[in-house]
């Protein structure tokens, strides 16, 4: 697959999607007997996919082997990874190629000079874990394995454009708009060439001259162009602007919308209005299909979730796939956009590791460089329930916080705490965002909620936090799908629809909660290695079952956020 619009008209694209050869490499001896050149297997299976929706891999952690013979006509290539998960070598005819850590974040590859012919890729895939891993191997998701998203090859000629950044800046009425392009532009020629780059956007064209040396990368930057009479991309109506770009021999195809995101005091005001953000966490994962999620099934989510009501989605706890995102945009919902590194199973000491706090500066470098243009991504995830209640959080939170205010563009940064009133690292979250689980781990207690936000409240004051917004970031209770009780006890629909209409109703009446995100849309499977001895393996805390049929509380939520938004609209 691909984006949900076609980015080259005038580059070659070859989808490597589809079957490749395939095998397991238990023992890690594939590297010593040469499996880099081909691999010993018949097996074949369908990329993009998770190994463990193969019939005997279900629960296989470690290294397998994949292999794909293409044809092409030879020049520079381009080589596209949407996601490999979690660790990969790649060689191309037995040539190292590249390596990649992280599996939810794409990364590419460009070769010089390849022969017209047939060659192989082998790719070396790993998702075990060590110290280093980020996620940890306890996590309460499912540690799929395999190329979980699409594979490409373009061939690349004359100068190329591989990447655009785009910027803008609204006048205060939201009328006109100031745009600025970043460009990361590639010589695929052996000869320095001399071309003009154009960018179109609405009906503004800016031209730049460049002059580039044989197989030099370069980062450009425009000048800024005005529009006027901006069309403002905002929930339920996402207007959308196509941007072109174009070289002599090459062109990309991308897209922005203009919108104005803001924290003031405990409001968040999409262009100019308070909203009140009515969402849900959704994993990008089903039983069958694993991380490699179908396309065909994402827009069913979307209308499922815009279906409850809901104006918002988290994508808790990694970047997801690129066309999920591009139907976000098209579909008017916001987003919340994050990186894996899912607190609980990170010893406090580990968050002050020099390897761990590199690795997750990269995925957020790459997780900004596939996403930023998305107007939907109005929030940055820094990590999610890390030990924030102690020092070791500190140079982690103030690193990446810095990074994203800098380079994040228009949108939110924060990180979901799961233990506010010891937390301090307050001062790197724009938004306190809370995941609170009363009502599930401690069994029911009363007033429970009530008496946190007591507490919370005067912590705040006496921390200097109480200027900001506060949203739940989490709250959830399980419930084993078709399991009824006229006593609405733990584990039944009936408790988790009435602890969903107590906790939301709750929110909904506090000043300074200025959203929420329920845990969760559906039901997931969960990972061995973290021991959690959920009942099916799977985190019941859906509102859909994991097959997206809905629980009682799918219908609650529905009218309770209905009810939200008539109130929103009345004001
Ligand atoms: C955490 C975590 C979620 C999930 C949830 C739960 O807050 O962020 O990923 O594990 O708890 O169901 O307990």
């Amino acid at each position: 697959m691909g984006r949900t619009f076609t980015e080259h008209h005038k580059r070659q694209l070859h989808s490597l999607n589809g079957f490749f050869g395939f095998c397991t490499d238990k023992e890690k001896k594939g590297l010593s007997l040469g499996w880099q050149k081909g691999i010993p297997s018949e097996r074949k299976v369908a990329v993009p996919q998770v190994w463990n929706s193969e019939v005997d891999l279900l629960t296989y952690t470690g290294v397998a082997w994949y292999e794909k013979r293409f044809f092409t006509e030879g020049g520079t290539l381009h080589f596209v990874f949407d996601g490999v998960m979690t660790e990969c070598t790649i060689w191309l005819d037995g040539e190292l190629l590249c390596s990649h850590y992280g599996g939810f974040t794409s990364f590419e590859k460009i070769v010089k000079n390849v022969n017209k012919g047939e060659h192989i890729l082998v790719l070396r895939v790993d998702n075990s874990f060590d110290e280093h891993s980020i996620p940890q191997a306890y996590v309460d998701w499912y540690h799929y394995g395999g190329i979980v998203r699409g594979v490409s090859v373009e061939t690349l000629s004359g100068i190329c454009i591989l990447r655009s950044h785009i910027e803008y800046s609204l006048d205060e009425q939201r009328k006109n708009a100031k745009v600025q392009f970043s460009l990361d532009l590639y010589n695929a020629c052996d000869t320095s060439l001399t071309d003009t780059i154009t960018a179109t956007i609405d009906d503004k064209t800016i031209s730049i001259p460049v002059t580039m040396n044989p197989h030099e990368t370069l980062h450009l930057r425009s000048e800024e162009t005005a529009l006027s009479n901006i069309r403002l991309w905002d929930i339920g109506k996402p207007e959308l602007y196509t941007v072109t770009f174009e070289s002599a021999t090459d062109d990309l195809f991308d897209r922005t919308g203009f919108r104005t995101f803001e924290v003031k005091g405990h409001d968040i005001l999409l262009n100019g209005r308070k909203i009140e953000i009515r969402g849900t966490n959704r994993h990008e994962e089903h039983p069958d299909f694993g991380f490699a999620f179908p396309p065909a099934l994402m827009q069913r989510d979307i209308d499922l979730i815009k279906a409850m009501g809901a104006n918002a989605i988290r994508g808790s706890h990694y970047p997801n796939s690129k066309e999920f995102l591009d139907l976000v945009d098209e579909n008017g919902l916001l987003f919340w956009s994050e990186i894996p590194i899912w607190g609980v199973g990170f010893r406090p000491e580990l968050l002050a590791d020099e390897v761990i706090i590199a690795r997750g500066l990269e995925m957020h470098r790459e997780m900004l460089a596939q996403y930023y243009n998305h107007p939907s991504i109005v929030i940055w995830g820094m990590h999610n329930e890390i030990a924030t209640g102690t020092e070791y959080a500190l140079p982690m939170s103030k690193l990446y916080y810095n990074f994203l205010k800098e380079n994040g563009g228009n949108r939110a940064v924060v990180y979901a705490s799961c233990h506010p009133l010891i937390d301090i690292c307050f001062d790197y979250t724009d938004i306190l965002c809370l995941n609170l689980y009363f009502g599930w781990y401690r069994g029911y207690e009363e007033n429970a909620w009530e008496n946190f936000f007591d507490a919370f409240d005067k912590r705040l004051l006496e921390i200097g936090q109480s200027h900001k917004p506060i949203i739940m970031s989490e709250f959830g209770f399980a419930a084993l799908y078709g399991n009824h009780d006229a006593d609405d006890i733990l584990w039944s629909e009936e408790y988790q629809e009435r602890m969903f209409e107590h906790v939301l109703t709750l929110y909904h009446s506090r000043e300074n909660i200025a959203g929420f995100y329920i845990w969760q849309f559906a039901d997931i499977r969960t990972s061995r290695e973290a021991g959690l001895n959920r009942a099916r393996s799977f985190n019941n805390k859906g509102v859909m079952n994991e097959h997206r049929k809905p629980k009682l509380a799918y219908r609650k939520i529905k009218s309770l956020y209905n009810m939200f938004e008539q109130e929103e609209q009345s004001l």
